[in-house]
């Protein structure tokens, strides 16, 4: 009697733990934004896949108010007082830099943040051209918050000068 109570505990543990991931969504990746340039930015991000998209969603602090560029970076390495590790936006498909709305754009380019006036952003958006893992896969990448607004045209970056925060993306 006592061997069939702990077997059914363990079933129910099962169950519970199916039920609680598929509740969460699915996969998902998180980055934590590290202050750089001398800046006090900081926050997170957010990333999951939902009809083909890639959702970002963010909570970010410590900005100027108005708009901030908002990119995926090439490489998953922030070290830089400066975030020039990062290297630049990514690329997947081989395109110039552009709207994250058109087809001429980077994967990584997002729509900017926008803080308020005091210097708080909470974001979500959702992009095509990028995904958790694959080819056009985001984890193990950057995800880089820039001092001025991407002006969506200028090359290769948007002119959206200093990078201000950088997070690796790491899946979670
Ligand atoms: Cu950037
Ligand atoms: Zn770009």
């Amino acid at each position: 009697m006592k061997n069939h109570s702990i077997f059914v505990l363990g079933a129910c543990a099962a169950v519970l733990l199916g039920g609680c991931a598929s509740s969460l969504g699915g996969p998902s990746a998180t980055a934590e934004l590290q202050p750089r340039s001398g800046s006090t930015v900081s926050g997170s991000v957010r990333f999951s896949e939902v009809d083909g998209k890639l959702r970002v969603e963010a909570q970010v602090a410590g900005l100027t108010p108005g708009e901030h560029g908002f990119h995926v970076h090439e490489a998953g390495d922030c070290s830089a007082p400066d975030a020039s590790t990062a290297k630049g936006h990514f690329n997947p498909a081989g395109k110039a830099h552009g709207y994250h709305g058109g087809n001429e754009r980077h994967g990584g380019d997002l729509p900017n943040l926008l803080a308020n006036a005091q210097g708080e952003a909470t974001y979500s958006a959702e992009v095509t051209g990028l995904s958790l893992s694959g080819a056009t896969g985001i984890i193990g990448r950057s995800v880089v918050v820039h001092a001025d607004p991407d002006d969506y045209k200028s090359q290769p970056a948007g002119n959206s000068g200093k990078r201000v925060a950088c997070g690796v993306i790491a899946a979670r």
